[in-house]
C-alpha cells in the first residue's frame, strides 16, 4: 500500500511520515502534496492567534477537548514564527496540550520558523493540507500573534479567533496591529482576571458597539443595536466571548460561535469566497518561491554579487540592477520578462 492510500485510510504512523516530508519540503513532498489535494476541502480550519502568554494553547487545548466530547477529530497545529527551533514556547504547548495525548482523534504538530515568513506560512498551509486529506473535522491553527506572520498565517484559515487577555499592556492588542480585520470571533481570555470587563468593552468600543468616551474614535457604526454574528444585511459581526481556559469556562460558547460562523460561511456562499482567497494565497507563496529560485539558479557565479557591489557604490541603483538581473537570457530561468 502506497503511504498516501494508507493515510487516507487512517493510518497515523503514515500521516506523521506524510506530515516530516512535507516539512523538509523535498521533491517527494510536492508530488504526496499534488497525491492528496483531490482528497480535501472537508475540514473547518480554525485559526486562533493574540499575543504571547494570552492562553491560546490552554484554549486550544480546552476547544479540542469540547470537540472531541461531540465525537468530532481534531488537528492541532501551533505555529510560532518567532522561533528558530521548536523551543521554549512550543515546547510549553506541548505541555499545556498533554491531555490531549494518546487520543487517536487529536493530532498535535508544532512548526517554528523556517528562512521566510512566506516559506512559514506555506509549510503550514501544506501541513493544512495534509491533516485536511487525512480526515480531520476540524483543525485548529495556533500563532503567536506578531503582526503580519499572524495576518499570513490566518489566511490560510476559515474562522479566526483572537484571542485577548487583560493584564497585558493594552487595554486590547488587536487595535495596533490591523489584526482587527482579520477577526471573525473575539475572545478575551483570563476573564478571572481583572480588567476583562474593560477589554470587552474596548473591542466593543472599536466595533462601534458601545459609546466611545470623550478622545476615543469609533467605526462609525450605529451604535449599540446589533446582535453579534450574521447581520440582516449579510455582514458577520465578530462575537465576542469571555472565556477562563484554564478551567474550560466559556469554551462551550466559543466553540457555538465557530460553529455559528461556518454555518454562515457556507450559507451565505462565502465559503467560496474564502476558499478562493486560501487558493490564491498558496499559489501566491508557491510562485512567489519558484519564481526567485529558478532566477537564482539562472544567475552565474558572483552575478548577483556584483550587482549588490555596485548598487553599495552607487554605480548602478537596484530597480535598475534588478532589471538587468531578470533581462538576461538565463537557462533554467522561465523567462518571465524577456528582452524586446
Ligand atoms: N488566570 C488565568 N490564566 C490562564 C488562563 N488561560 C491560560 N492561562 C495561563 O496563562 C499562561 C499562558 O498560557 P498559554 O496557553 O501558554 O498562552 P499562549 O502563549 O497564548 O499560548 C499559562 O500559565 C496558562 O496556564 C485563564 O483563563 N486564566
Ligand atoms: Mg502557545
Amino acid at each position: 500500500m502506497s503511504l498516501v492510500t494508507e493515510l487516507l485510510a487512517g493510518n497515523r504512523r503514515a500521516l506523521a511520515r506524510i506530515i516530516s516530508q512535507v516539512e523538509d519540503d523535498g521533491p517527494e513532498a510536492h508530488a504526496l502534496l499534488a497525491e492528496l489535494h483531490p482528497h480535501t476541502g472537508r475540514s473547518h480550519v480554525i485559526g486562533v492567534t493574540g499575543a504571547p502568554g494570552t492562553g491560546k494553547s490552554t484554549l486550544v487545548n480546552a476547544l479540542a477537548k469540547t470537540y472531541r466530547s461531540q465525537g468530532q477529530t481534531v488537528g492541532i497545529i501551533a505555529v510560532d514564527p518567532t522561533s528558530p527551533f521548536s523551543g521554549g514556547a512550543l515546547l510549553g504547548d506541548r505541555v499545556r496540550m498533554r491531555d490531549l495525548a494518546g487520543d487517536p482523534g487529536v493530532f498535535i504538530r508544532s512548526m517554528a520558523t523556517r528562512g521566510s515568513l512566506g516559506g512559514l506560512a506555506r509549510a503550514t498551509a501544506d501541513v493544512i493540507l495534509v491533516l485536511d486529506a487525512a480526515g480531520f473535522d476540524r483543525i485548529l491553527v495556533e500563532t503567536v500573534g506578531v503582526g503580519q506572520a499572524e495576518v499570513e498565517i490566518a489566511s490560510a484559515a476559515h474562522t479566526t479567533i483572537v484571542v485577548e487577555a487583560p493584564g497585558l499592556g493594552d487595554e486590547v492588542q488587536a487595535i495596533k496591529a490591523g489584526v482587527l480585520e482579520i477577526a471573525d470571533l473575539f475572545a478575551v481570555n483570563k476573564a478571572d482576571r481583572e480588567g476583562a470587563d474593560r477589554a470587552v468593552l474596548a473591542l466593543q468600543m472599536m466595533q462601534g458597539l458601545a459609546p466611545a468616551p470623550a478622545g476615543h474614535h469609533g467605526t462609525g457604526r450605529q451604535a449599540g443595536h446589533a446582535a453579534p454574528g450574521a447581520q440582516a444585511d449579510g455582514a458577520w459581526l465578530p462575537p465576542i466571548t469571555k472565556t477562563i481556559a484554564v478551567r474550560g469556562e466559556g469554551v462551550a460558547a466559543l466553540h457555538d460561535w465557530v460553529e455559528q460562523h461556518a454555518a454562515y460561511l457556507r450559507e451565505t456562499g462565502q465559503l467560496a469566497r474564502r476558499e478562493a482567497t486560501r487558493a490564491a494565497t498558496a499559489l501566491n507563496h508557491i510562485l512567489r518561491e519558484r519564481l526567485i529560485a529558478a532566477l537564482f539558479a539562472g544567475l552565474t557565479n558572483g552575478e548577483l554579487d556584483r550587482a549588490i557591489s555596485a548598487i553599495a557604490r552607487r554605480e548602478l541603483d537596484p530597480y535598475t540592477a534588478a532589471d538587468h538581473l531578470l533581462q538576461a537570457e538565463k537557462p533554467g530561468f522561465p523567462g518571465i520578462v524577456r528582452r524586446p
